[in-house]
This record gives C-alpha cells, structure tokens and sequence, in this order.
C-alpha cells in the first residue's frame, strides 16, 4: 500500500512538471505575474499633471483642471524612449495626490475631460495604452489613493469611489501588467473646499484585502505594488538601490507593536533588504526619477541623471535581485526633453553593450556534483541564457562547485549570477575566484542572489580559469545562469564642490591628465577653461566639468550653486537651537533645534541669516538632512528678508512635498525677486520629532 502511495506521488510530481528528480522547491515562490515582472527588471513611471505646470511635486487639489495642455502631447514619443533605454514597460500615473484623473471617468467631474487638451474629449491613458502596444512595451497603472481634491476623502463614501476608479482602469485599457499602490496617504488638502487636515487609519481605512481582489479579479496577471505589496513591496528610498544582501521574501512588520502593517504604515526602512525566509515572495521594487524630483521642472534640467548614473543605479537594482522603477518627467508641451531622451538611449546601448556577450560561454564547465549526474541538471544550463533551465546539485550536496576554463585569456568586470526562482530563493552566499599567477584569487562574494545578482569589480579581470564556489545554502541549488560581462571603457566624471569659503574644486578619484569647466551651464570641450586650482565663484551658477585622459572623455559633472556664502554670518537668536552655523557651512552636517526631552512637543524654530551685503533674491533652498533620519525634517515653512534685521517681511510660504520619500534639496522661487541683506528661515512643521533641523540653507540671486 505504502508503495503504492510513493509511486502515485512521484508520477504526481512528474506531471506538475518538476521533473522525478528535481530539487524539491524551497520556501515561498513567485507567482506567474510576479516571474513576468521578475523578467522586465526594469520599467519607467510616468508622472505628468497639473504640478507640470504649477512647479510642484504634489498639488493641494484645488488646481484648475484647465492648466492641463499639453500641446504637443505624444505617448509614443515617451514609451519610445523608455524603450530605447532597454525598459519593457512603463507605469501611468493616472491620478496623483492632487485627484486630478487623466482619465475621462465617471467617478469625478475633476478630471481630463475638464481641459481644453483635445478639446475635452482626450484620454491620456487610452493613448499611453496605444502606444505601449504599437511598441511592444507592457502598460501599468498608479491611480493615487489619497486624493487632496475628493470632498468625500475619509469617508468610506470616497473608497468606493477609488475602487470605482480602479475598476475602471482595470476595464478599459488591456491586460495591465501592475497595479502601483501609494503609500503617502492622508493630511491637509482641498477636500472639496474643506481646506482641511484629514487623517485616516491607514491599516483599515482602504479595505486593502478587498480592494486587490478588484484587481485580481480583473487584472489577474497584474502584480500589486505597495508598502506591503503583495505582490512586489517598496525598497524603502527613493533612490534606486536595494541592499547589499537583498532577499525576494518578505514579513512586512508595523510601525507600532500589535497592528497590522498596511501601505503608508511600515517599517518600511526593513524593505531595502527583505527578510530571509520571509512570509511572502515579495520581491522589492527600486523607484528612482530620471531628476530630481517626480514631475517636471525647468530648473532641473541640468540635473538629469547621466548614462553611468543610470547603470551604476541599475547595478545596485536589477543587480540585488530587485527590478528598476524610473521616473520620467514630460514637460508642459507633453514631451520628454531631448536630454532625458538622449540619457536613457545612451544608458540602453551601454546596457546592450555590456551584456551582449556572455564570456563565460565555450568554456569547459565542471561542476563538484551534479544533480543525479544527468545531463538535465548539467552545467551547460548555466549559460544558455535561459533563466528557468538550471545546473543542480543531489540533496545532500548544498555547497558545490564550478570551474570554468576559458577557451582563452578574457577580460571582463562584470559577474552574472541568476537562480531558478520557480524553486525558490535558495542561495545564501557565494564567492567568485580567478586563476592569476598561477592560484586562485578571490576576485568577488556576495549573499542573497534569487532573480539576479551582478557584480561590478572595482577593475578588470584578465584570466584563462574563473571558479564558483557557493559557500551557503540550506537546501541544495538550483543555479540557473552564471555570466562574464565587459562593460565598455569609461571615465568617471569628476566631482564639483564648494567650501565655507566660497571656493570651488573640481576633482577625480584617479589621476587625469586634464579637467575642463564652463561656470554659465555651457557643455564642457577642450577649448574651455582648464582647471589648475580653487576658484571663486560670487554669485553661484551652474557649473558643468569633465574630465579628460588621452582621447577619452567622461561624462559631464553638473554642480548648481545659488549665493557664495563665504560673507555669511548667522544672527544671534536664542531659538535658534545647535549648531546653526552647520546650515551654511556646504557640508551636510546639521543645525537643530532637537531636544533631548522626548516628552516635549515640536515648537517652530527659526534661523536668521546676515548675508553681509544687500542682494537681489530670487529664490532660497533648503537642504534636508541627507543621513536617512526623518527627524527634524521640515515640511512646512515660512520665508522672511529684512533690510535692517529688524523689521522682517514675509517672502514665501509653503510645504515641501514628499520630502520624506524623497529628502532632495528643496528650491522656493519667490514671485519677484527681493532686494534684502537679512533672511530668515522658519519651520511651521516638522515630518517627525520636537525639533527643525538643515543640512544647509543657501540663496539665489539675479542681477
Ligand atoms: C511617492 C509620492 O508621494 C510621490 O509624489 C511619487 O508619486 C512617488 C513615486 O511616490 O510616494
């Protein structure tokens, strides 16, 4: 009988299609939806709105629909470039916090259809879908849950209204291939004319478990993006990277003991990681934008990321096992610039570049063990480029190894591993040797692999024998792909600073044999100015360098500085907390007025500023703390100048958005330009702790 039974489960198996003797799968796996996104690694999001025209990352939700007119709007312009980037789909922001729906939808009068743009009769997302099969690119959606505009907003009247939503654009525009979910959820906005702060709970207010059952329902090879996903969970920053160590699984944990997590309520600083042996196949998404910030601004045009910046993004990304989410900006007339267009094609042909040839293909491949020694499990799938056909080992061996003798001396920096994912995320460390000078040298070692694993040498590796050795696994391994890569020969750019004295230095980390500079934002040649030493720079300005060796050039280096400091002088004030002198001294140390006593509550704090001689302002930053602390971070503000030091006016006032999410340096442009000699920064509003803090405040100026 009991035969019987073993026999039954055997031929069970074979039909599912494992295999008779296939590595029994370990732990949580990915779904069919989850392993199509594993494969794209990498998509763009779009954000376009009324903030393209009002210069803000998130609208208050009173803006007049009728902003929106994008003239020369054209979808295929932007999906074409994301894929020339190399990116297999992009994410529709079809709604921001704002409420504006790009969408002609029954759910709001707030919508498309309320623009002049076609008249009133456009749909920016039929056209994005249209686009997106024309090129052969899968369609996403993001339809924000907080909606700043929604009179109904907090009331369980306004989730039927975003379900309503969500239901219509899992109707009307094709198989989606995801389901982006935001997690700022909550907080002052228009409310319908409320004008008003409206919290909700974040774990129960959305009925999340029923509202993704919309979505399976009816888009169900779509993943669910979200801070919990399920499906595929935020990395945590809105930088582009994973951790190190990133792990595809994943328990989500709250903020606060004995609730449960839910978007815009977790621990989210543990997704940059993962958790080993967690819950849930989660894999982690890394959301990053082309700029600075999310939507388009003419001031950052300089600030677009380069093509290195790009890959360097990619390798800590795709490479930990994570996929790429890149945010692309279409300006007012509806198009992406020429120089974010010229970015990501330049970025996808070093991609195709440097992945185009596997040289660890032809060599001679020998594993220690492989799995009952049939070809099946052989080493030859480790380079058929196929992420599903694998080399294993028998159950008992968890820590094999492979040596791959090269037809010939190869040169590569680049080392490609990938795991049969459909059986799990096994592998828990790994190192890589080469032969040089006749013994084995360890040239790279890493933990968690799953999806994909890339390493980028710190240099180039010439060798005829390259070995594998897996040093970690609890179960035996099911390897899929093992890769050597070159990439293509580059110099680094250099890097533009300033000191407290007002002096700028252009450097690189290696030697170069010389570094040109133009101070008016004007593309650096060789007939530009040749850098010797320090120099000043009064009044600030956009300052684009490169470096040159030979007939190399690297890419070009941007710095953009407001006011030259070095005249500055902070005015005594007894509120003022410690250290101000830290928020003008060009370095990211910090001025707070943090107290120790936790019981105390926030208070607003102010700096006040002597700029040594009256100027012509048109404009005050503010940079947040950059070490990842939410604390003492600012987000609601009021600017002030005076003339004497006395008598203070207010010049601006306002939130910054998203500087949470996104701790980027935050530029107020005033709506005249004010002659002062004194400024004075006060923080109304602080996104956590009973204190304000800066990294640095600075100025600009016009003649
Ligand atoms: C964040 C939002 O608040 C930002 O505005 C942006 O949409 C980004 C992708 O997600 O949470």
């Amino acid at each position: 009988m009991k035969k019987w039974f073993l026999l039954a489960a055997l031929a069970a198996r074979a039909v599912t299609g494992l295999g008779q003797n296939a590595p029994a799968p370990y732990g949580v796996l990915p779904t069919p939806a989850q392993l199509n996104w594993h494969q794209m690694e990498m998509y763009c999001i779009i954000h376009f709105g009324v903030d393209t025209y009002t210069n803000k990352e998130w609208g208050y939700g009173d803006e007049d629909p009728k902003l929106v007119n994008p003239a020369k709007f054209d979808a295929a312009q932007i999906v074409g470039a994301a894929k020339a980037g190399g990116f297999k789909g992009v994410v529709v922001v079809a709604k921001h916090h704002d409420g504006l729906c790009l969408w002609p939808t029954q759910t709001t009068e707030h919508n498309i259809s309320q623009s002049n743009w076609r008249n009133g009769k456009g749909d920016m997302v039929k056209e994005y879908q249209l686009a997106c099969q024309k090129l052969g690119m899968q369609l996403g959606l993001y339809c924000s849950p907080w909606d700043r505009n929604n009179a109904y907003y907090g009331q369980a009247k306004y989730v039927e209204i975003y379900r309503n939503q969500l239901k219509e654009l899992y109707t009307r525009y094709g198989k989606l291939f995801a389901s982006w979910h935001d997690g700022a959820n909550g907080g002052d906005g228009y409310y319908g004319g409320s004008r008003e702060v409206r919290k909700i709970d974040r774990t129960t207010y959305y009925g999340w478990p029923q509202t993704w059952a919309i979505t399976r329902r009816l888009q169900p090879s779509a993943i669910l993006f979200g801070d919990v996903g399920p499906d595929v969970r935020w990395v945590g920053n809105e930088e582009g990277h994973a951790g190190e160590t990133c792990w595809a699984t994943y328990t989500p944990q709250a903020p606060e003991p004995g609730k449960e997590p839910a978007n815009g309520f977790t621990k989210y600083e543990l997704g940059v990681q993962g958790t080993r042996n967690g819950k849930y196949w989660m894999p982690a998404e890394c959301d990053v934008s082309l700029r600075p910030g999310w939507f388009y601004h003419a001031s950052q045009n300089s600030q677009v990321k380069s093509p290195y910046e790009l890959l360097d993004l990619y390798y800590k990304s795709v490479g930990r096992g994570a996929n790429l989410d890149l945010g692309l900006s279409p300006n007012p007339d509806g198009l992406l610039n020429a120089e974010d267009v010229q970015s990501l094609q330049q970025f996808g042909s070093l991609l195709k570049q440097t992945f185009a040839i596997n040289l660890a293909k032809g060599a001679k491949i020998t594993g220690s063990n492989i799995r009952a020694k049939s070809a099946k499990f052989g080493t030859k799938n480790l380079v058929d480029n196929d992420r599903y056909s694998y080399w294993a080992s028998d159950d008992r061996v968890k820590t094999p190894e492979v040596i791959f003798a090269l037809p010939n001396n190869r040169t590569f920096n680049v080392v490609r591993l990938r795991e049969n994912i459909k059986l799990g995320q096994r592998i828990e460390s790994f190192a890589v040797d080469a032969w040089l000078n006749g013994a084995w040298k360890q040239i790279a070692a890493a933990t968690s692999i799953g999806a994909n694993r890339l390493i980028r040498l710190p240099q180039n590796v010439t060798t005829t024998k390259v070995r594998l050795r897996i040093t970690g696994s609890p179960v035996c391994i099911a390897l899929s792909d093992f890769g050597l890569f070159k990439e293509p020969a580059h110099l680094t750019a250099p890097v533009i600073s300033r000191n407290r004295e007002g002096k700028l230095s252009i450097i690189t980390t290696a030697p170069v044999s010389a570094i040109y500079y133009t101070v008016n934002g004007d593309r650096p040649t060789l007939q530009s100015t040749q850098y010797s030493s320090l120099f000043n720079l009064p009044n600030g300005g956009v300052v684009k360098a490169i470096a040159v060796e030979g007939n190399k050039q690297s890419e070009i280096a941007t710095g953009t500085f407001g006011l030259s400091k070095a005249a500055w002088h902070i005015m005594p004030d007894a509120s003022t907390g410690s250290k101000p002198e830290n928020a003008i001294d060009e370095s990211k140390s910090i001025w707070s007025t943090l107290k120790a006593d936790t019981a105390s509550n926030f208070a607003p704090a102010q700096l006040s500023i002597d700029l040594g001689a009256v100027q012509n302002i048109s404009a005050f930053t503010y940079l947040p703390r950059q070490d990842k602390s939410a604390v003492g971070l600012v987000d609601r503000y009021v600017f002030f100048i005076s003339t004497d030091g006395q008598q203070w006016q207010q010049a601006a006032a306002g939130e910054f958005s998203n500087i949470k999410a996104n701790p980027l340096e935050q530029t107020v442009t005033l709506k005249q330009p004010v002659k002062a000699r004194y400024i004075q920064f006060k923080a109304l509003h602080v996104i956590a702790g009973n204190g304000a803090t800066a990294a640095e405040i600075g100025v600009l100026t016009t003649k």
